[in-house]
């Protein structure tokens, strides 16, 4: 059988951005590099606008960048099967339309149905890496796929030239000026750049007293619009605005447009501390090479500190160990966790000495994550060999 040709991608916002943030730049990758026919389904168009500006919300369907988009609307209409994916992939559990999944056992040949789990760098996950679920009554099989942080998972998104172009921009301090500019920034000697991107229960207060007066050159705090709000209008002293700043002894914070998702990566790219969470954000953040911080997406029962360690055993493992423990201490206290200090001011000056160690330790990591794979491609890979 010729190799599939035609991929659905189904994609239903639960809320924030890193749903469809995954699924975007996945649908994007396996059109550009895998010569698929990618159609992705989704809920919420607005959230698709926020990260792509192309993206119209208004459109039930529409091409943007080699990718055709369609509503995925509250109520799905009958489906015939040749209207289905060779290819059908359920982002995060998402339940596709029982019309459609009714249509696919109805084709000839059944669909490669796959269930794009979260990431999660747990052991466990190595184990339920690619298992089969036969469905209870019809002709169908889905395969659950999990990204991940070894060789035995399905890796993460990274596109072929990324860090190729990565490279020659960090190299081209003219082009990272210049790009600040068309965010409204102008650069401060010296500083300290960071971007700060995080969930509102973060000690955003806490961090930015810390940042104030316990820094030993400006630090420029770069936040985009709409990020934890409250917190920033509340050091701003006014509407948290692209363009509005305040600076407070050594911290300036400047609020910045927020930008589609290629414009993230070169803001990603230029700072020198990263402030990520949830799920793209934080693998972008690695690709990008320089230290940064995760504040995981909150679950119930504390789900989120054992992920949360999980990744750190990992990420810290091969570090000298002052440098992790500062590392590790600020990540907790920045996610709430009480294993250490709690006191950001200390926990700050300890992470700021151990910067030059984290930033050299960067381009290592992101290469040898870059080693196990791209999850585009090991889709791809595993689809082929199951046919
Ligand atoms: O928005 P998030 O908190 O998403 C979360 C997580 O995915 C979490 O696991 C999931 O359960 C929950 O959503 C429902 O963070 P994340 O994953 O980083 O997604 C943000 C997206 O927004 C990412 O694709 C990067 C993009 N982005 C931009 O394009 N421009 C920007 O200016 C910023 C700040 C982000």
């Amino acid at each position: 059988m010729a190799f599939p040709e035609t991929l659905h991608l189904f994609c239903r916002v639960v809320d924030n951005l890193g749903d469809i943030g995954v699924c975007w730049r996945l649908a994007r990758q396996l059109a550009h590099e895998h010569d698929l026919a990618v159609t992705l389904w989704v809920d919420d168009l607005h959230a698709l606008k926020k990260i792509c500006a192309p993206a119209d919300a208004t459109l039930d369907l529409q091409r943007v960048s080699g990718v055709t988009i369609r509503r995925w609307p509250v109520h799905f209409g009958p489906v015939s099967p040749h209207e289905t994916g060779d290819i059908v992939i359920e982002a995060f559990a998402c339940d596709l339309p029982p019309a459609y999944i009714e249509a696919m056992a109805k084709r000839e040949v059944a669909p490669v149905w796959i269930n794009l789990e979260y990431l999660s760098a747990e052991a466990w996950v190595e184990g339920c890496h690619a298992l089969a679920s036969p469905h209870p009554k019809l002709p169908l099989v889905k395969h659950f796929f999990f990204p991940g942080f070894t060789k035995k998972t399905g890796g993460l998104i990274l596109e072929r030239d990324l860090l190729a172009c990565r490279d020659l921009f960090q190299s081209d301090k003219a082009a990272q000026r210049e790009f600040l500019i068309t965010l409204g920034v102008q650069p401060i000697d010296n500083a300290l750049l960071i971007s700060l991107f995080c969930y509102p229960h973060a000690p955003i207060a806490q961090l930015f007293d810390a940042l104030s007066v316990n820094s030993s050159r400006p630090v420029l705090c770069l936040v985009p619009q709409g990020v934890a709000s409250e917190a920033i209008t509340a050091f701003l002293q006014q509407p948290a605005e692209a363009g509005v700043s305040a600076t407070r002894e050594h911290l300036t914070v400047r609020v910045i447009p927020f930008v589609g998702q290629d414009a993230y990566d070169r803001l990603l790219w230029t700072c020198d501390l990263n402030f990520v969470r949830g799920e793209d954000s934080f693998v972008r953040a690695q690709w990008a090479a320089r230290p940064f911080v995760w504040q995981i997406y909150p679950q119930q029962d504390g789900a989120h500190e054992v992920k949360l360690d999980a990744f750190l055993s990992h990420y810290l493992a091969t570090i000298r160990s002052d440098v992790a423990a500062s590392a590790g201490n600020f990540w907790h206290a920045w996610n709430g966790v009480q294993a250490g200090s709690s006191d950001m001011r200390s926990n700050w000056a300890h992470l700021a000495d151990a910067l030059p160690e984290l930033a050299e330790i960067g381009p290592d990591w992101a290469k040898g994550l870059s080693a196990n794979g791209d999850l585009a491609g090991s889709l791809v890979g595993f689809v082929r060999a199951l046919r």
